[in-house]
């Protein structure tokens, strides 16, 4: 089967070898199942809190079509405490070095150098950085020693007070832009190869719901960066409001799936190299119907003798 992005023409140019060995059994975006090993994250915190319930569903999202998992030990949604690098550690490499002893590929979600060190030590291959190196600057040093990818995303404060700063003086997508360029800047500077890194414009961190959308829509500012994308939008707040009651009520958690699946589409068509997701199956669904659309298409225009 082909790499990460084939078919896809701005993905795959954007894809380096290394984000490339992680493939999909269909063309279009990876998709990244998310494992959250929390008792708080704010769609599924506790759910999967013991390590046992984390493996479990590991597997189901394997099942469903996940390419890869990502495993995190740490909420990150608005407000949230952190909790301390032992019980990080407790939560996260058990169902790592279960999930991986598996044969599953596997990403970390962690801020903090010491638990990616061990993660990848335990068969890790993405380390996922929500804060790009600024929460734990020795992480991008972990990182460069090895050959894991590194999803550096745009960041500003920890979860606590990470909606204190929400203003973008040159608007949204040119500071995120700028500020992740400073982040590709100290990844480099660390040692981290550019074939190692993926950038992620990092919705509902430190962002508004207009500058989630903003973010979506100038996307092709950050792929001038050449590096592939990956994008987290599932089930997130800014979704919840756009489909909210006349009254206001925000749409509930459960309820943000086919938004979020036909986000997947949107994202497939723009190159995308990665979609972390919790709702696998109805973005796997998506995006079959994605691509079987892209292979209709080169058909006819085939039949037509165009290029
Ligand atoms: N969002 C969350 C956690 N980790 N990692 C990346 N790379 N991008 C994201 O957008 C992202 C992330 C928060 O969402 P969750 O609590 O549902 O996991």
């Amino acid at each position: 089967m082909t790499g990460a992005g084939a078919g896809v023409s701005r993905s795959s140019s954007q894809s380096s070898s290394l984000s490339s060995s992680l493939s999909s059994s269909r063309p279009g975006p990876l998709v990244m199942g998310i494992v959250n090993v929390t008792p708080d994250s704010f769609s599924d915190g506790g759910n999967w809190a013991e390590s046992e319930a984390a493996i479990a569903h590991g597997h189901r999202l394997l099942a469903q079509g996940a390419d890869v998992l990502d495993i995190g030990g740490e909420s990150t949604r608005p407000g949230a405490t952190r909790p301390v690098l032992a019980e990080e550690l407790d939560r996260v490499v058990p169902v790592i070095s279960a999930l991986a002893a598996a044969g599953a590929r596997i990403s970390v979600d962690t801020m903090r150098s010491e638990v990616a060190r061990e993660a990848v030590a335990a068969g890790a291959e993405i380390v996922n950085d929500v804060s790009g190196g600024l929460a734990d600057p020795a992480i991008l040093d972990v990182v460069a020693e090895t050959d894991a990818l590194y999803v550096a995303m745009h960041w500003r404060a920890h979860a606590d007070h990470m909606q204190s700063f929400t203003t973008y003086e040159d608007g949204v997508v040119a500071g995120v832009r700028r500020e992740l360029g400073l982040r590709l800047d100290a990844a480099r500077a660390a040692g981290v190869r550019d074939e190692q890194i993926v950038l992620d414009p990092g919705l509902g961190f430190a962002k508004t719901a207009d500058h989630n959308w903003e973010l979506l829509a100038g996307l092709e500012e950050l792929e001038e960066f050449g590096l592939p994308l990956l994008v987290g939008a599932s089930r997130k707040t800014f979704l919840g409001a756009l489909l909210a009651a006349p009254d206001g009520t925000p749409r509930p958690i459960d309820g943000r799936e086919y938004a979020g699946a036909a986000l997947a589409v949107l994202l497939a068509q723009r190159g995308v190299w990665c979609l972390r997701v919790h709702d696998v199956a109805a973005t796997c669904d998506a995006l079959a119907v994605w691509a079987r659309l892209q292979t209709g298409e080169a058909a006819t225009r085939r039949s037509e003798g165009r290029p």
